[in-house]
C-alpha cells in the first residue's frame, strides 16, 4: 500500500488518475471549471492548485499521486490565486446573473460566493458579443464564456463530431464554430452534451418557455402534454429530492395545474414503437433485409448518421421516435376524442433532450404543414414553469394520466435509460419467435453503463447478436466496422447521450456524479413496479392498431409511424 499525506491527514493511494481525484475522495471539494472526469486533462483554469512540498504549487488536475507526498490544499496564497483567477474571469464576464438561466446552477456565480469575492478591481473589461441564436435547440453566449474548453472536448471526444473549438488568439479567444460560422451552418447534431458540461450560462438549451404559457392562456386551445421516460426520474431534483426518485403522480398533477389538459406519455408511444421496430427487424431477419438494425429514436443519432454515414441510412430502422409517433397519432385522433378542432390542438413534448427541440421542426415531422408536436421544453424549462406557479411539488398529491396515450408498459418506461429500447425489442421479440409469453426479467444482461456493450440473446432457435452503443464518439467505433462490412451484429441501439436520455443536456444541471445512475435505476424500479411489462399488452396500443394502424408494419402503420432520412 502507499500512503500521501493531504492537509495533515494520512491517505491511501488506489487507482485515481490523478491528485484531483484522490482530494475530492476524501471529501474535499477543490473548485475547478475545466476538470471533467470523462475528458482529457486540460489543466487551464488552475483553480484545482496545490502545495506540495519540495515540487511548490502545481494543478493537482495533472499531478499523478505518489508515495510519500505531503500535499496542501489550503494555504494563504492558493486562496489568493484562486480568488485572482477568479477575479480575472469575473472581470471578463458580462455578469448578468439576474437574467441568466444558469442562474443558481452555475460555476462561476457559486465559486465567486464560495469565495466571499465582492469587487471585481480590475472594472468590467468585457465587450458584449453577439449570441448565436441560429437553431432550434441551443443558445450559445460567448460572454459567459469561461474558456475551461468542457465544450470543446466534449463535442470532440465523446461525440466525435467536432463542431466548436478555440479560436482568436490571446484576448480575443473564444469558443465558436469554424470560421465564425453559426452553429446551424456546421455539423453539429444539437445533442446539447456542450450544454451538460458548461459550467456557466455560455451553452444553454434554448427556452419555449413564454410560447407554451401563451398557449396556456388562450381560451381557445387545449393543450396536452406528453412526458418523456426519462423526466419523470429527474424533475424531482429541482425540488429536492435525490435523482432517480419516480415523481410521475407529482408531475402531473404540476402539469395539470399549470393549465394543461390532458397529460400522457411518451411511453405510449414507446410501446408502439417497439412494435413496429419489432416487426421490422424480424422481418429484415426472416427476409435476409439489410441488417444490422440501428435504432432511430434518438434525433442526434439520426443527425449524425445522415452527416456522417449516409450510405448506413437504410439500416436505419424507418420508425420514427417516439416523441413523433405520439405526435402523428395524437393529431390524427384527439381532435375527435376529445372533442376539439384540429386547429386549436396544441401538442407540447416534454423532454430530457435539446435535440428533440430539432427532431420536431423537421419537415417530415408535420401534417398539412404544421409540426406533429409544435413545442418541445425540456426537463429543465418544465422545472422552471412550475417554480413560477409557485406550486409546492413536494406538497403535491400524485395523480394519474390521462387514457389512453397515458397508459404504458414498462418497456416503454426503460427506454430513457442505455440498453431500454434493446430490452423492450426482446420482449416483443421473444414473444414473436417463440410464441410463447417471456418473464420480463429475460433480458436484464443489456443492462449497464458501458458505452459500448455487446449481447448475444438466444430465444428459441434464434441467436441475436445486439450491440448497445451510447456516446456518438462510441457509435463511429462501432460503425466503421458495419461500413467496412466487417461486423455481424443484427441489431444496435444507439444513443448520443453517454447513459441514455436520463442523462439529457434538458435534464436538471446536477453536480451528482451517480444521477446519471440513480435516474437509470428509478427507471428500472418503476418498470418493476408498473402492472404490464411487454408492450405488445398494452391494451390501448392494441385499440390503436385494430382502430387506425390495422397490424404492425401495415400500410397505415407506415404513412403515420414511419419516416425516411435525408442523404
Ligand atoms: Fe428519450 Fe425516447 S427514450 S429518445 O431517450 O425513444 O428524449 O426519455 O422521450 O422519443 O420514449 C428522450 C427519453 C424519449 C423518444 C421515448
Ligand atoms: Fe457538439 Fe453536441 Fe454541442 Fe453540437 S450540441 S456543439 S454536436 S456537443
Amino acid at each position: 500500500k502507499q500512503y500521501l499525506t493531504i492537509d495533515n491527514r494520512k491517505v491511501e493511494i488506489k487507482d485515481q488518475r490523478n491528485l484531483l481525484e484522490l482530494i475530492r475522495g476524501i471529501g474535499i471539494d477543490l473548485p475547478t471549471f475545466c476538470y471533467h472526469s470523462e475528458l482529457s486533462v486540460y489543466g487551464a483554469c488552475r483553480l484545482c492548485v496545490v502545495d506540495i512540498e519540495g515540487m511548490g504549487i502545481v494543478t493537482s488536475c495533472s499531478t499523478t499521486p505518489k508515495e510519500g507526498m505531503v500535499v496542501r490544499t489550503n494555504t494563504a496564497e492558493l486562496r489568493e490565486m484562486r480568488k485572482v483567477y477568479l477575479k480575472l474571469l469575473l472581470a471578463n464576464h458580462d455578469q448578468s446573473c439576474y437574467t441568466c438561466s444558469k442562474s443558481g446552477s452555475c460555476r462561476l456565480q457559486d465559486l465567486a460566493n464560495r469565495f466571499g469575492i465582492q469587487e471585481i478591481p480590475f472594472g468590467n473589461e468585457y465587450k458584449p458579443k453577439p449570441l448565436d441564436e441560429s437553431n432550434p435547440a441551443i443558445i450559445r453566449d460567448p460572454n459567459k464564456c469561461v474558456l475551461c474548453g468542457d465544450c470543446v472536448r466534449a463535442c470532440d471526444e465523446i461525440q466525435g463530431v467536432g463542431a466548436i473549438d478555440f479560436t482568436g488568439r490571446g484576448a480575443h479567444t473564444c469558443v465558436s464554430p469554424a470560421f465564425g460560422k453559426d452553429l446551424c451552418e456546421v455539423e453539429c447534431v444539437y445533442c446539447g452534451l456542450c450544454a451538460s458540461v458548461c459550467p456557466t450560462g455560455a451553452i444553454t438549451p434554448k427556452p419555449d418557455i413564454d410560447k407554451v404559457w401563451s398557449e396556456i392562456y388562450d381560451p381557445d386551445k387545449v393543450v396536452v402534454a406528453q412526458i418523456a421516460p426519462a423526466v419523470r426520474v429527474a424533475v424531482g431534483e429541482m425540488f429536492g429530492f435525490e435523482a432517480g426518485e419516480v415523481t410521475t403522480g407529482r408531475l402531473v398533477a404540476a402539469i395539470k395545474m399549470m393549465g394543461f389538459d390532458q397529460v400522457y406519455d411518451t411511453s405510449f408511444a414507446a410501446d408502439l414503437t417497439v412494435l413496429e421496430e419489432t416487426n421490422e427487424f424480424i422481418q429484415r431477419k426472416s427476409d435476409g433485409g439489410k441488417l444490422p438494425l440501428i435504432t432511430s429514436c434518438c434525433p442526434a443519432w439520426v443527425k449524425y448518421a445522415e452527416q456522417f454515414y449516409p450510405e448506413l441510412l437504410g439500416n436505419v430502422s424507418s420508425c420514427r421516435s417516439p416523441q413523433q409517433m405520439f405526435g402523428a397519432v395524437a393529431r390524427k385522433t384527439l381532435p375527435e376524442y376529445l372533442g376539439v378542432k384540429p386547429e386549436n390542438l396544441v401538442i407540447v413534448s416534454i423532454m430530457p433532450c435539446t435535440a428533440k427541440k430539432f427532431e420536431a421542426t423537421r419537415e417530415e415531422f408535420s401534417t398539412d404543414g404544421r409540426p406533429d408536436v409544435d413545442y418541445v421544453i425540456t426537463t429543465q424549462e418544465l422545472g422552471r414553469m412550475i417554480k413560477e406557479t409557485g406550486v409546492r411539488f413536494s406538497d403535491l398529491e400524485p395523480e394519474s394520466l390521462d387514457m389512453p396515450m397515458g397508459f404504458k408498459t414498462g418497456a416503454g418506461v426503460i427506454f430513457g435509460a442505455t440498453g431500454g429500447v434493446s430490452e423492450a425489442v426482446l420482449r416483443y421479440a421473444g414473444e414473436r419467435l417463440t410464441g410463447e409469453k417471456l418473464s420480463d426479467s429475460d433480458f436484464h444482461e443489456v443492462r449497464g453503463s458501458e458505452g459500448i456493450r455487446e449481447y448475444e440473446a438466444v430465444i428459441g432457435e434464434t441467436t441475436l447478436k445486439m450491440v448497445i452503443v451510447n456516446g456518438l464518439g462510441n457509435a463511429r467505433k462501432v460503425l466503421e466496422d458495419v461500413r467496412k462490412g466487417k461486423s455481424d451484429y443484427d441489431f444496435i441501439e444507439v444513443m448520443a447521450c453517454p447513459g441514455g436520455c436520463v442523462a439529457g443536456a434538458g435534464q436538471p444541471v446536477s453536480w451528482d456524479a451517480d444521477a446519471r445512475t440513480k435516474r437509470a435505476g428509478g427507471l428500472y424500479k418503476s418498470d418493476k413496479r408498473h402492472q404490464l411489462h411487454n408492450p405488445q399488452d398494452n391494451p390501448y396500443v392494441q385499440k390503436t392498431y385494430s382502430e387506425t394502424l390495422g397490424e404492425p408494419g401495415s400500410h397505415a402503420a407506415h404513412e403515420l409511424l414511419h419516416t425516411k432520412y435525408r442523404n
